[in-house]
């Protein structure tokens, strides 16, 4: 039974807890104890029972956290305590009641943090604000439904509307919705994933022709070596940890290179095993590489020049020669430009010394079977594309590609981020997707490409879009430049947001403003041809179905299908030849159109149907085959560049708490690292807290030094002292992004920089009038 809105209350930043950090182990008893709690207290032993002993099931739903794939063979609890935070916080039976709307203005839920405004419930009913109001009030969907399509239908070009996706969308959604927006008339489609992984989709395709991974689950318990960089899997893909574990009961090994020790690379107590429960777990990392942030490029040039020159010294029995005769080109110019690779600038970038290079490149030469993981640690860096170049040229030189055990695996984001852009979520979708969408449905798509999530702010900026719709996420939460990017929100004639529940985005709005509630994944989804079922792929590629398990929190909920169904009919009555009333009934109609336009994807509804679902195929992966220009895998050169730091400032990244879910957040410990009740903390070295003479505890304001005239400034956050790598430092996202400008940008990617802003710490000064805008993140533009 719905309940509603609970007395929501928040830490008092100045009663944070700094306790031992940061731990030497991830999960185990109180992992699995903990991620019941907040279950138990909303839901109900029934409830929760329902969703957590159907999630990753094959006859259930899919976890909506994190994109880790699951075994072949399940067990009862297919969960960790993250996908059970995830699951609890969706299918809460809290709801919004139709009262608080005319109890909150937009301008006061603007003040609240993420948190309060997520712990407001489920979103049950559309609501609108009109044009020189402060309030939504609820409306019928048929009126909220006909307000965007007047709007949309109103714009001078459709390239005045942005319609951007967050990666929980199931595949079914996504394909309705990009087909919508291009029959409308644009490739305006920006997605998370912009924001994410897209410097892996263009370092990887640029070299190997395809952005995905090109591994399959069962290779990371096969392989001899797994080389963990920029990810932190014990808080965000945290049954990782059981495949890492596999991994080393098999005799393989692991590095990590991070700046910081986090818990879950170093130590995993298996809640699913004896030994996880009163032993001391598995040891984890056999080495661990304390790298300064940005120094990835480095290290990965250094460790190929060291299995070069080994090769020079034993000529014939290091390199792949089979594999990068057949397969590959470039190896000559590889080896000519890391020849002149100065040693001296890779210390500097890495921060590291020679032997432990060294000692990388020893293991790496000695594996036969090595992996290279990868997240956000590398794809929000200025080189992030070059970076992800050095990944693919140092597997290729041993042939780690396309052969068991071996391989590049970005470990995605969200639980469907992948699919989505499978079905075509993309602003910048290939000609030969583009046609034959065109095909199928009897239009012309544009081919002009659409914008990205920065480029969507830049316009906004700038007056060209007008109407702005979101299918999931938190745009104005997750992009970087907070005050810009909401400044630039504002401008709009119209926001639309497609969501289960509030955030920041729903308070930073157009002139007028929708909101349309959606249901979740957990939730079971009758039409009128019956219960349906959605399907997603997650990061290596596995593509399966999901069955919501729980009654839906209110039946004036619409699926995101259903929404974008209605939105399609009032926007482009009989334009093109789409079914959309068919689609909203029966969803297999939509899959028999997916069979048909993506490529991979044939008698899609019948290999979803198969147990377990199925494997799309890589080229790369299965055959060794690379859809390049010339057929073969590219080795590139790659111009070495790494952050100037100068004297007096840290280097800034901006990262995940254990209690978060991106801009969703769960609650205020970072367990692992030690923080409680708070996150306005700022991790520093205790060497660079000495030599910048601050003290551990102390507030200060960190201020950013990029040169725009644009004052960025996050006050009053706490030092907390902390082994991050020398002269590096650390703080939680959203709060941060008011640090990083909006035009520091990956190359070649347009990803933010969200790990490398160079700052200074300021003793804190009293926040002024004019820092209102963001609460928690008080920062002004001047
Ligand atoms: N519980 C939970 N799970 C999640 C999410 C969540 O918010 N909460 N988010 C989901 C999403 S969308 C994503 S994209 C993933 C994100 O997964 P991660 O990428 O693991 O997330 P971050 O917290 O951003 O952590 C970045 C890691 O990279 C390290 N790092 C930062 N800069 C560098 C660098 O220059 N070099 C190296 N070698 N390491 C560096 C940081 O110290 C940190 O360990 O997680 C997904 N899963
Ligand atoms: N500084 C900094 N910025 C970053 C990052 C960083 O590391 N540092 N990480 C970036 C990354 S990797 C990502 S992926 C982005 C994330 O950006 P987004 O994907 O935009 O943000 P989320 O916080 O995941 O979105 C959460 C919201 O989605 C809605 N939602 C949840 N489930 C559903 C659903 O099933 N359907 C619908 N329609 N809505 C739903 C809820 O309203 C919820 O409030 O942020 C990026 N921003
Ligand atoms: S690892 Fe990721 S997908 Fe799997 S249960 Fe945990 S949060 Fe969910
Ligand atoms: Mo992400």
């Amino acid at each position: 039974m719905p309940k509603s809105n609970p007395q929501v209350e928040e830490p008092d930043e100045k009663d944070i807890v700094v306790g031992d950090r940061p731990k030497t182990w991830a999960a185990g008893i109180p992992g699995v104890f903990h991620s019941m709690e907040p279950a138990l207290d909303h839901m109900g032993p029934n409830r929760t029972r329902k969703t957590v002993l159907a999630m990753n099931q094959k006859d259930g739903f899919d976890c909506p956290s994190c994109a880790w794939p699951d075994p072949g063979r399940r067990k009862t609890f297919e969960f960790c305590e993250n996908g059970a935070k995830a699951v609890t916080w969706e299918a809460t039976p809290v709801v919004i009641a139709p009262e608080f709307w005319a109890e909150h203005s937009v301008s006061e839920l603007r003040q609240r943090s993420e948190y309060w405004l997520g712990m407001q419930g489920r979103l049950t009913e559309p609501v609108y604000k009109p044009a020189g109001e402060d309030h939504y009030r609820p409306i019928a969907w048929s009126e909220a439904i006909s307000i965007l399509g007047d709007r949309l239908n109103g714009l001078d070009s459709p390239d005045h509307a942005a319609f951007y996706t967050s990666g929980r969308t199931s595949n079914e959604a996504a394909f309705l919705y990009q087909l919508f927006v291009r029959a409308y008339g644009t490739n305006n489609l920006p997605d998370c994933s912009n924001m994410c992984h897209e410097s892996s989709g263009w370092g990887m395709g640029q070299t190997i022709g395809v952005g995905k991974a090109t591994v399959t689950f069962d290779d990371f318990a096969n392989a001899d070596l797994i080389i963990i960089m920029g990810q932190n899997p014990g808080t965000n893909h945290p049954r990782m940890l059981t495949e890492l574990e596999a991994c080393k009961e098999n005799g393989g090994q692991i590095v990590a290179v991070n700046p910081l020790p986090e818990a879950g690379l170093r130590r995993y107590k298996n809640p699913q095993k004896i030994k996880g429960i009163i032993g001391r777990g598995t040891e984890l990392a056999d080495q661990f590489l304390h790298i300064r942030l940005g120094g990835d490029m480095a290290l990965l040039q250094a460790v190929s020049k060291r299995v070069l020159d080994a090769e020079e010294r034993n000529p014939g029995k290091v390199l792949d020669h089979d594999f990068l005769q057949k397969h590959c080109e470039g190896l000559e110019e590889l080896r000519e430009h890391l020849s002149h690779l100065d040693e001296q600038a890779v210390l500097q970038a890495t921060g590291l010394a020679s032997a432990q290079i060294d000692e990388l490149a020893d293991r790496y030469m000695a594996a036969e079977k090595v992996i290279i993981t990868w997240a956000m640690g590398i794809t929000q860096q200025k080189k992030a594309v070059s970076t992800i170049k050095e990944i693919i040229n140092l597997l290729l030189l041993r042939g780690n590609m396309g052969k068991p055990g071996a391989g590049a695996s970005p470990i995605r984001g969200h639980s469907n981020v992948q699919g989505d852009r499978t079905m075509g979520i993309w602003e910048q979708m290939p000609p030969a997707f583009l046609e034959a969408l065109g095909r199928e449905f009897n239009f012309q798509p544009p081919l002009e490409h659409g914008v990205d999530a920065v480029e969507t702010f830049r316009r906004m900026r700038d007056g060209r879009i007008k109407v702005f719709v979101a299918l999931g996420g938190n745009l104005v939460g997750a992009i970087s430049d907070t005050h810009v990017a909401e400044a630039a929100m504002e401008t709009t004639d119209l926001t639309v947001q497609i969501s289960t529940k509030l955030n920041r985005s729903h308070t930073v709005v157009g002139r007028e403003a929708l909101i349309l509630p959606t249901m979740g994944r957990t939730e079971i989804d009758i039409q009128e041809s019956g219960p349906q079922f959605v399907s997603v792929e997650d990061t290596v590629c596995a593509v399966h179905p999901s069955w919501g398990k729980v009654e839906p929190v209110s039946h004036q909920l619409l699926s995101e299908v259903a929404i974008v169904c209605r939105i399609a009919r009032e926007v482009l009555g009989d334009g093109i030849g789409a079914d959309w009333e068919g689609f909203e009934k029966n969803y297999d109609l939509i899959r028999d159109h997916i069979s048909h336009v993506v490529s991979g994807c044939e008698n899609y509804n019948e290999r979803i149907r198969q147990e377990g679902g199925f494997i799309l195929a890589h080229g790369p992966r299965d055959s060794r085959t690379f859809h390049t220009p010339t057929g073969k895998a590219m080795i590139t050169v790659n111009e070495l560049e790494y952050l100037e730091q100068p004297p007096g400032t840290l280097i800034l990244q901006t990262l995940r708490s254990h209690d978060q879910f991106n801009t969703t957040i769960y609650g205020h410990n970072d367990r692992y690292r030690g923080i409680k009740k708070g996150r306005h903390v700022v991790f520093v070295n205790p060497e660079d807290i000495a030599e910048l003479g601050l003290e551990d505890g102390q507030f200060v304001d960190v201020r950013g030094t990029y040169d725009d005239g644009v004052d960025r400034v996050l006050r009053q956050f706490r030092v907390v002292s902390y082994p991050t790598a020398r002269g590096c430092a650390a703080a939680y996202y959203p709060e941060a992004n008011v640090l990083v400008p909006l035009d520091s940008v990956a190359e070649g990617s347009n990803t933010p920089v969200s790990k490398a802003v160079i700052v200074r710490l300021e003793p804190a000064q009293a926040p002024s009038p004019a820092d209102s805008a963001a609460p928690g993140t008080t920062a002004s533009v001047s």
